[in-house]
């Protein structure tokens, strides 16, 4: 008996240091993800099933993570990017190809993201959430219901307006209240939307740019008006009655955001390991009702149910959708767009 548990004591010592006593890759992957958007249960869940340790990232926006990325040095196994940046990400041959025999979850998504524009047949990314870009605001300062973009440059609110410190959304919308496309290249048009936002900053309407920040400050009463996604409004609506969210009549941007393996990845199996857990019904529902987001995932919505899919913010009517458009890559127009965005945002 005693011999025998020696023997074992030396097996497992062996092992050990055939192994290492630190977690190897095979153990953990490195996530990167937006604030705000997961159910940390999740995560939780994913390891207690797996095994698989999870280093949790968070970004603000997907210009920061694409640099993040791009600079190399770190390596992450999954990160969520949106549309545009994923197209950006192909072409740049930034991303691994999925396999789609180790995702059986990717049937349980709605038809229409299939096969996206940004990513046919989702042969690089898996579809987490989708939503739209719009206006939270307080009721009790507006006396009523807004329907454009033309709120956040009233003088009326001084100092009450928020926009969103990512380049896309906030040049997104003002172009579209200014009747322009959201991806025009055209440099005058660009102009013109600068010109714009200055104008809300000059005017003193502008009270901050800012990102995760915006909805709570909506909640607790500190800006009558905020650049969100729907999520975000689906959330801050829940914890205060007086804000209501509008996709303004003038259009605005629909998106969908994924989930990819970026090269580098030391861990490729447990990311497609953790994709998939993502994308069960049970797991994408508890994920789209803790961040208010909306899933794609048809088991995920037969859960969550009527209340979720009555509900013009997280399931928006069809002449919503049919004035929003996707963002797509500017490609050789992006350095034009950074360097309005820094002209805006300085000081
Ligand atoms: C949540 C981030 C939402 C991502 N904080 C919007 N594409």
């Amino acid at each position: 008996m005693k011999k025998s548990l020696s023997l074992l004591l030396a097996l497992c010592l062996c092992a050990l240091s055939l192994f290492g006593c630190a977690a190897s890759p095979e153990d953990s992957i490195t996530v990167y993800n937006w604030e705000d958007y997961i159910d940390p249960e999740a995560i939780d869940l994913f390891e207690e099933e797996t095994g698989i340790h999870v280093n949790y990232v968070r970004f603000t926006t997907n210009e920061e993570m694409y640099i993040k990325l791009e600079r190399g040095g770190a390596s992450y196994d999954v990160a969520f990017p949106s549309d545009y940046m994923i197209e950006r990400m192909i072409a740049n041959d930034m991303l691994t190809p999925l396999d789609h025999e180790k995702l059986p979850n990717l049937a349980n998504n709605a038809q229409w993201l299939q096969d996206p524009a940004y990513d046919p047949g989702c042969a690089y990314s898996a579809p987490y959430m989708w939503g739209t870009v719009g206006i939270l605001y307080n009721t009790a300062v507006t006396g009523g219901p807004i329907d454009s973009w033309g709120a956040m440059w009233d003088v009326k609110y001084k100092k009450n307006v928020l926009m969103m410190d990512s380049v896309r959304d906030s040049l997104g919308v003002t172009l579209c209240y200014l009747g322009y496309d959201l991806n025009t290249r055209d440099s005058a048009q660009l102009e013109a939307a600068k010109q714009k936002l200055l104008e809300q900053k000059e005017s003193g309407v502008l009270l901050a740019y800012g990102v995760d920040e915006i909805k709570d400050k909506l909640v607790g009463g500190e800006a009558a008006l905020g650049l969100v996604w729907s999520g975000d409004a689906m959330t801050s609506m829940a914890l205060n009655e007086d804000l209501a969210y509008c996709v303004p009549k003038e259009g605005s941007n629909v998106w969908a955001d994924g989930m990819v393996i970026p090269k580098g990845s030391k861990n490729v199996d447990g990311a497609h390991a953790f994709i998939d857990f993502m994308m069960r019904p049970e797991i994408a529902a508890m994920n789209s009702e803790y961040i208010g987001y909306s899933t794609p995932n048809t088991g995920a919505l037969e859960i969550l149910g009527e209340d979720y899919l009555s509900d013009p913010t997280f399931n928006p009517p069809q002449d919503v959708l049919d004035r929003c458009s996707f963002f797509h890559d500017v490609s050789d127009a992006a350095k034009l767009y950074n360097d309005i965005w820094i002209e805006i945002t300085a000081n």
